[in-house]
């Protein structure tokens, strides 16, 4: 498929860090959350070194926020996600999957708790928000949901903490996984909390208010001049690696959180209030008959996937699965994908054929993630 240019428009919004994103000469962009996402600086490949060696910086706008403030947003935080919250403290962040009544992944946001009546749903690519209005006004909740502008800034890769205490301090370093502190930055205290769509490690920093976009941009790139910092972006290579999903390409309404091998973040006899609960519980009884799998599929690099390519048992046209993501790793020294697969052909070991663009390769389902 040839590339087209993006036409600009309101409805493509741009980030308060664009400007610096295309000083620091960004080659692709996608769109996400109705806003722009950087794909590529020099390219895929050279992209996933850097990152795995340095550290990287990524404008990750994108991953907008739904803010639900108020007496009921504990209550509605929990219609939405089958991951029970009652433990949840303030100053944690949660991976929750969120479904519909019939247990459908709507996405699969991170939740930050900012305070007893006060969260975050920093979201995936898709209309979430029109989901949580509905829910608030058909439910009668005292809860104000907005979109406010916070614009994440993710430093990932192994020089992010050393970065990141340069810029923040050291009391960085203390923040564990999944949890945030409020650090000062330039007179204002930011949310900073230990993520990103990563295994390299690293840090999320909600940006607001947008004027300090450019300075924290600038900060973060002259402290770690000598750390061989750069501009990034969430990889399509890493992000595969380490079966790292992607909601609208490897998930849709159609699978339940079981099926996206999210189980471990569900507790569904205890999220009492979700609305998928009946679903999910329903569903849980017989186990899923399919579930996202990693997979190496052999042969020379293949082209991206577009649209999913069809799983086969070997030698027939029994479908057994899909391919949704796939990419050349140089790591790896082979193909790494990620597709779903059926329970007949999804342990591990278990050889399939990939219908990629140019015929049928061999390919492996993995027992995990790849992982060095
Ligand atoms: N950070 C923030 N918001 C986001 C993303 C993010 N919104 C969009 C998108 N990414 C949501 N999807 C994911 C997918 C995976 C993870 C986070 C968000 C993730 N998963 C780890 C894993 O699966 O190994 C760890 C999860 C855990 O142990 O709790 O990090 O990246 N702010």
């Amino acid at each position: 498929m040839r590339n087209f240019n993006l036409t600009p428009s309101r409805r493509v919004r741009r980030t308060p860090f664009s400007d610096r994103v295309e000083r620091a000469g960004v080659e692709a962009y996608t769109v996400y959350n109705h806003m722009l996402l950087p794909t590529a600086f020099q390219s895929a490949e050279a992209d996933y070194h850097h990152l795995k060696r340095h550290v990287q910086v990524w404008d990750v706008s994108c991953q907008r926020q739904i803010e639900v403030r108020g007496r009921d947003a504990s209550r509605l935080l929990q219609m939405l996600t089958p991951r029970d919250l009652r433990s949840m403290m303030p100053g944690r962040c949660y991976y929750t999957p969120m479904v519909d009544e019939t247990g459908g992944m709507l996405n699969d946001p991170v939740t930050v708790k900012l305070a007893e009546d006060r969260y975050w749903i920093s979201i995936a690519d898709s209309d979430l928000l029109f989901w949580v209005k509905g829910l608030a006004y058909g439910f009668r909740l005292e809860v104000d949901i907005t979109e406010p502008d916070v614009s994440p800034l993710a430093v990932q890769g192994p020089q992010a903490e050393e970065l990141m205490s340069r810029v923040f301090g050291a009391s960085v370093r203390e923040i564990r996984f999944f949890r945030f502190s409020r650090l000062p930055f330039q007179g204002q205290e930011l949310v900073v909390a230990r993520s990103g769509y990563s295994k390299q490690g690293g840090f999320e920093i909600y940006l607001e208010p947008a004027e300090l976009a450019e300075p924290l941009w600038d900060a973060l790139m002259t402290k770690g001049a000598d750390l061989q910092v750069k501009a990034g972006c969430p990889n399509l290579i890493e992000r595969i690696e380490a079966q790292l999903l992607s909601y609208g390409n490897d998930m849709t309404r159609e699978n339940t959180p079981q099926e996206c091998g999210l189980g471990r973040f569900c507790d569904t006899l205890t999220a009492i209030g979700c609305v998928g609960r009946d679903a999910l519980l329903r569903t849980a009884m017989e186990g899923p008959v399919r579930q996202i799998r990693s997979l190496a599929v052999e042969g020379d690099p293949v082209a991206p996937c577009l649209d999913p390519w069809p799983l086969f048992a070997p030698g027939t046209t029994t479908q057994v699965g899909q391919v949704t993501s796939a990419a050349w790793s140089p790591d790896f020294n082979t193909n790494v994908a990620i597709g779903m697969v059926q329970l007949s052909h999804w342990t591990g070991g278990t050889q399939v054929e990939a219908e990629t663009p140019d015929g049928r390769r061999t390919s492996i389902v993995q027992n995990s993630a790849f992982i060095q």
